[in-house]
């Protein structure tokens, strides 16, 4: 044998031997863990091999780097892939400032103690707990929206801030998805979305193993997908051979050179590959394989049977010289050319390391409306798209659309420059989502991740399409903003299949979600100044269709109170109420009403706004007892909603008038009298309550 033979056999052989060590340490940690699946990663290991070895942009010593290509595991089952590619790539963790530090992103402890209390190796990928994760998937069809979203934000960030001769941003998004990925319906929205924007910086390597959990993937599935994706516009390639890297080498090449749309890679994979007895069966990943099945699979990759957790001499230095050299190189010539950028550009980068940080630039809230007293008033719709076009003006990073109501949503950016993102023109700012709510929500997860501020637009009855993105948003703390127009029955004749009742209860009872139903216009310019401001929790505004009256300021509080959740707007004479009357968005007017009828009989009455109880839970506990006196037991609380949740304000003794049925089509002023949210009503309700405290 000649020496460069041997050098090539050499090479081989570690090539399969870090495969193997990437397939053998899922094994082990699924079944230490008595718990997980192993199935994907065993056959999808030489994928993510030749991926990261030769393809993929990330220098494992700068997790963080900003031109960094994203790596997104939609297929989230499969996370010990992931987390054995971060500890074999010798990845690094960071701090939650963004510093790098010198403990190892998932050291081999790490996968010791996957899917245990308090490791860094959860059951599925978190964004923000385990450096190296872009975002948080297991839910499938997620990933693979959110990757929409990074490739838009890599795109837009290239369009606004490269300048001839400083390509500071080119980045590529890789994402792993599973047969689950392709049957929900979120993966076909961000499919079509990113066909018809031509996404070429975005690439998907379908694992077509034709198995899903109960089965045969044909049980369910038999479309073709590759045809499917070809009439989205992508680029369909084929790999009929997971273990094939000569092939997968070809495709991602293939990927490399397809500039105007984006690339599928079909991969036929063997779920379990290498553990024979349970090849193509549903019992190989949807539970550890069992301590034979292990033994099994390590024989036929030449393991020692009884080792566990081995990392085999040269595996790590391998990957080091692979994917450690190439990205290290392309990171050292990028910080340079960024040094240079940083010199002849100054202003721009200051711009791309605030939005880094999250910070707004100064003078972000500068210009904002103002709105006298108007009995007539406007829409909080209205205000809503007033206030966003000032701050937008000011914030050069913040942007979005709406899924096709921006005219009703009000979110269009009208100032000029702001333009509309396009094929042709991916620097612009107006977002037309098209009807696909949920692929929108998925896509502003990826926006928000990539650090844009992104904000979407609907009817906030279809929030719904959208809650399983919002979740993730809220999970993995991301400043995403919601616009939910249209936001009550007091929509009108739509009716009662585009009315809300339900959702804002069930978006209030989200964690680490942020909803905001503010009263007025000039509660809308605080709604959106804490929207903006928000870094680590998404934000969801609701707003009104119909015109709501703009209070005087001069008699009531001012609106800034809205910054602590809630406030009193209009106190008792003498600060000492008989009687509270609670309300959020249109129907803190109709309190104001109600307060003014009350008052002018001689019954002491305060109205407290209450536009965001999640800010207002976390306010003092003395500063709750100002707002809502324990004494004061006479309380009533009014939203054209769902009741649900109100009787902690309410108390026992109080009067929650609300939604307890689907709404119906009709003219507003009908409505409002059929439902009770009437002056009377609310005034009737107030003595009720004082009779019932008595
Ligand atoms: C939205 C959603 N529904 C259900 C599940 C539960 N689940 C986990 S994996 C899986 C299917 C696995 O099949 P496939 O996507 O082909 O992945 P493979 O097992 O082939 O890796 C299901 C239904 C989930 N994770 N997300
Ligand atoms: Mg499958």
């Amino acid at each position: 044998m000649v020496a460069s033979d041997q050098a090539t056999l050499t090479g081989q052989q570690v090539q399969l031997l870090s495969i193997n060590t990437i397939r053998t340490l899922s094994i082990d940690a699924v079944q230490k863990a008595n718990s997980g699946h192993p199935g994907a990663p065993m056959g999808l290991a030489p994928v993510v091999y030749e991926l990261w070895q030769n393809f993929l942009r990330y220098d494992p010593k700068d997790p963080l780097w900003p031109n960094r290509d994203r790596f997104v595991l939609s297929a989230g089952h499969a996370s010990m892939l992931l987390y054995s590619m971060l500890y074999l790539a010798g990845v690094k963790g960071a701090n939650a400032n963004r510093e790098i530090v010198n403990t190892p992103a998932v050291s081999l402890d790490d996968i010791k103690r996957f899917r245990q209390l308090d490791s860094n190796t959860p059951g599925h990928p978190e964004y923000g707990l385990t450096t190296g994760i872009e975002t948080t998937t297991g839910p499938l069809g997620q990933g693979v929206g959110t990757s929409v979203g990074m490739a838009i934000a890599s795109k837009w960030l290239a369009a606004r801030y490269n300048r001839p001769g400083f390509e500071i941003f080119n980045y590529n998004i890789y994402v792993i998805c599973s047969d689950g990925d392709m049957m929900e319906g979120v993966g076909s929205e961000a499919a079509s979305l990113a066909g018809h924007l031509r996404l070429s910086n975005l690439c998907w390597i379908y694992d077509s193993n034709n198995v899903t959990l109960d089965g045969p993937a044909g049980w369910s599935f038999n479309e073709d997908v590759g045809e499917r994706f070809r009439a989205y516009g992508w680029n369909v390639l084929h790999v009929t051979d997971a273990n094939d890297l000569n092939a997968l080498n070809k495709a991602f090449s293939s990927f490399a050179k397809t500039g105007d749309k984006p690339t599928f890679i079909i991969v036929n994979s063997h779920i379990g590959y290498g553990a024979p007895h349970k090849q193509d069966t549903n019992a190989a990943h949807g539970e550890p394989l069992g301590e034979e099945e292990v033994r099994l699979a390590k024989k036929s990759y030449g393991w020692p049977e009884d080792a566990k957790f081995l990392v085999p001499d040269g595996v790590l230095e391998h990957f080091q010289e692979g994917i450690g050299k190439r990205s290290g190189d392309l990171r050292d010539k990028w910080t340079k050319l960024y040094a240079g950028y940083r010199n002849q550009h100054a202003e721009l980068a200051g711009q791309i390391e605030c939005m880094q940080r999250r910070d707004l630039p100064a003078g972000w809230d500068k210009n904002m409306p103002g709105f006298p007293a108007d009995a007539k008033g406007l829409a909080t719709r209205e205000s809503s798209g007033k206030v966003l076009n000032a701050l937008a003006q000011n914030i050069p990073w913040l942007l979005g659309g709406a899924a096709d109501l921006a005219t009703s949503n009000k979110t269009d950016l009208k100032f000029e420059g702001a333009g509309t993102f396009a094929p042709d023109n991916y620097g612009g700012r107006n977002f037309h989502f098209g009807v696909r709510e949920h692929g929108m929500a998925a896509a502003l997860n990826g926006m928000a991740v990539s650090d844009l501020r992104p904000f979407g637009g609907t009817f906030f009855n279809f929030s719904d399409y959208m809650r399983p993105s919002i979740r993730l948003a809220a999970l993995m703390e991301i400043p995403v903003v919601y616009v939910f127009t249209h936001d009550s029955i007091g929509l009108g004749e739509d009716g009662p299949t585009h009315q809300p009742i339900e959702q804002l209860a069930s978006l209030r009872a989200m964690p680490g979600l942020i909803l905001i139903r503010p009263g007025d216009a000039n509660e809308v310019v605080e709604a959106w100044k804490i929207a903006v401001q928000s870094r680590k929790a998404p934000v969801a505004l609701v707003l009104t269709r119909q015109a709501l009256p703009t209070l005087d300021r001069s008699k009531f509080a001012p609106a800034s109170g809205v910054q602590k959740g809630a406030y009193v707007l209009a106190d008792a004479p003498g600060g000492k109420p008989d009687v509270i009357l609670m309300a959020t968005g249109s129907e803190v007017s109709l309190c104001v009403s109600a307060y003014e009828q009350l008052v002018k009989d001689g019954v002491n009455a305060r109205v407290v706004s209450m536009p965001c109880w999640d800010i207002f839970e976390k306010q003092s506990d003395d500063y709750k007892k100002q707002v809502l006196p324990p004494n004061v037991t006479a309380r009533v609380a009014v939203e054209m909603a769902s009741t649900f949740g109100w009787s902690q304000y309410a108390g026992p003794s109080g009067v929650v008038i609300g939604m307890h049925r689907f709404g119906a089509s009709a003219p507003i002023k009908d409505l409002l009298k059929k439902f009770g949210f009437t002056t009377e009503n609310v005034v009737a309700a107030a003595r009720q309550a004082i009779a019932r405290t008595k």
